[in-house]
């Protein structure tokens, strides 16, 4: 522990990793754009800069906190020194700020704002780049980028994926993938964690809001959505709604408000791919299929192991992912002409995740040659969506979402956080419900934010090793542990953004606001208030099984392959 004054006053640090938090602590917005606190520190902006009693200047960010240090973080020589880098910046920077999808949210634009910068001096001689619209799930606009690096290391420290470089140097340098390829062509897997970092418009998500107001209007189509796990505890962010609370019922009014004919919970077809995964996984085990069995529901993960580990494909379960299901099932139940009442159906699926985009057009999410889910909107398209419908979302009353598939138990909705697919699978596995048990089952080891997490179970007298991930770029160990011999899994779980879904590309950020354990205990009291935790008990599911499925649960359920 030690003290360091900060602009007069006494302010005392413990394990803060660098000046900067503790300026932050004491409750000091220090700019930056190149900071964050989950990334290596690059110090390249210089806008944390700060003086010291002899007027020296350094960067907070890469500064070790030191007792008995004096600082100043707001004299007139920073602000000048901060001003001249927001306007240098502003000078080779495309300044469409009305028309930046980024608006009112962007780092760039708030700094300049707050250090009254009212002119730029500097003619921006930089010649316009053309978009990267390659990817299904981010756009990126290099006339944007203001250099911070944070997408490439975001890639690469938290996803493994290294999709994104710096090349060239000094003015020259540009942010782009490997030969300048497009996005979609690479491995980038769509996880949209360089958009979440991103402090201008230079990354953003690629949307298709036009395409589902068109549909909504044509009367002749019934549109249909879906709202994933972790959509429910993110969306009343925007409208002053407390954070990390489930604003589920809401979001289902104004869905309906805005003209969608039905509106479902991804949380009913993950019950059912907690049925079918766990047969898959007991049908492997009993005879000496592929082991270990790999979750299929991130779609980010999924296309990492094909691109990166295609050895192991045939470990991924067969399972369409919750959303896949869904809307397999949902397209079907309408096509019967009966229900279809001569509209044709248009799936809409509201995700937290920028991948659920590329997700949709891989050739395993089509039945009967027919797109499964048409449109894919992130929790932050949602927010858009009502605020243009003009909609009073934070006094809405709250909905149900429709039968058939709008019943989810406490085990499928937990699957928005990392290591809730283990668990509503165990909740499954293991024959009693009690409160008890389901107790003991949450205290395994799925939980928590550890990266990779190692526990066994006796599942009839068999020892199940289990491994739960959360950062794809962790899943390199997990290879690597499997490969040296120094693991022996049966089962793994990875969700590609570190928490799981709830930390999702495409859910609203705020700069430097900390949501996941608000997010995550929020998704757990979801599973509390809920009416029952096991999938096994949902009987709109139960019967869907019954009544509808016969005969079609491998078309409509799983998939052929990767
Ligand atoms: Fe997820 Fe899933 S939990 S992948 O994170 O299995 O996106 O929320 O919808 O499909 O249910 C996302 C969330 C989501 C699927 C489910
Ligand atoms: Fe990398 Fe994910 Fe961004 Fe692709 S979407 S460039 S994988 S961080």
């Amino acid at each position: 522990m030690g003290i360091m004054t900060i602009d007069g006053r006494k302010v005392e640090f413990t394990d803060e990793k660098n000046v900067l938090s503790v300026i932050r602590k004491a409750g000091i917005n220090v700019p930056t754009l190149c900071y964050q606190p989950e990334l290596s520190i690059y110090g390249a902006c210089r806008l944390c800069t700060v003086e010291d009693e002899r007027g020296k200047l350094f960067a907070s960010c890469s500064e070790i906190p030191r007792d008995g240090m004096v600082i100043y973080t707001n004299t007139k020589r920073l602000k000048k020194y901060r001003k001249m880098i927001v306007e240098l910046l502003l000078g080779a920077h495309c300044r469409d700020c009305t028309l930046c999808d980024k608006s009112g949210n962007c780092v760039l634009q708030d700094l300049a704002y707050r250090l009254g910068v009212k002119e730029v001096r500097y003619e921006n001689t930089k010649e316009e780049q053309p978009l990267d619209c390659s990817s299904y799930s981010i756009i990126r606009d290099p006339n944007k980028c203001v250099l911070c690096g944070n997408c490439v290391r975001a890639c690469r420290e938290l996803q493994g994926v290294e999709a994104l470089g710096i090349a060239f140097r000094g003015t020259e340098a540009t942010v782009m993938p490997a030969f300048n390829k497009g996005l979609g062509e690479t491995m980038c897997v769509g996880c949209g964690q360089c958009r979440v970092v991103c402090p201008t418009g230079a990354i953003t998500i690629r949307s298709d809001i036009d395409a589902v107001w068109d549909a909504l209007e044509d009367p002749d189509t019934r549109v249909i959505a879906q709202i994933a796990p972790a959509v429910r505890v993110a969306a009343g962010d925007a409208f002053g709604l407390p954070k990390g609370k489930s604003s589920m019922g809401k979001v289902v009014s104004a869905l309906h408000q805005m003209g969608f004919d039905e509106v479902y919970d991804t949380g009913f077809s993950a019950d059912l791919t907690v049925m079918e995964e766990s047969a898959e996984f007991l049908n492997r085990v009993k005879n000496g299929g592929k082991l270990p069995l790999m979750t299929s529901c991130c779609p980010a993960w999924v296309k990492f192991v094909v691109d990166q580990y295609p050895d192991y494909k045939d470990n991924i379960s067969t399972c369409r992912s919750p959303q896949g299901m869904l809307s397999a099932v949902a397209k079907e139940w309408y096509r019967d002409p009966e229900r279809a009442e001569g509209k044709r159906t248009v799936m809409v699926s509201f995700m937290p995740c920028t991948a659920k985009k590329m997700e949709i057009k891989r050739p395993n999410s089509f039945t009967k040659g027919e797109q499964d889910t048409d449109h894919v909107l992130t929790t932050t398209e949602l927010v858009r969506m009502i605020k243009s419908a003009g909609i009073d979302f934070a006094n809405m009353e709250c909905e149900e979402p429709d039968i058939p598939f709008g019943m989810a138990s406490g085990g499928g909705k937990i699957f928005g956080v990392t290591g809730g697919v283990t668990e509503a699978v165990l909740r499954h596995l293991v024959p009693a419900h009690d409160t008890e048990t389901l107790k003991a089952i949450s205290e395994f080891g799925m939980r928590g934010e550890e990266a990779i997490k190692e526990f066994t179970i006796q599942y009839e007298g068999t020892d199940i090793n289990i491994c739960v991930v959360s950062g794809l770029a962790n899943a390199h160990e997990v290879f690597r542990r499997m490969k040296a011999g120094e693991a022996n899994y049966h089962l793994i779980e990875v969700m590609a953004c570190k928490g799981g879904c709830v930390m999702g590309g495409g859910q609203p950020v705020k700069a430097g606001e900390c949501v996941k354990s608000v997010r995550t205990e929020g998704l757990y009291e979801v599973d509390t208030e809920s009416a029952i935790k096991v999938s096994d008990d949902n009987a709109d599911m139960e019967k869907l099984y019954a009544e509808f499925l016969n005969g079609k649960t491998h078309e409509l359920l799983h998939n052929e392959g990767y």
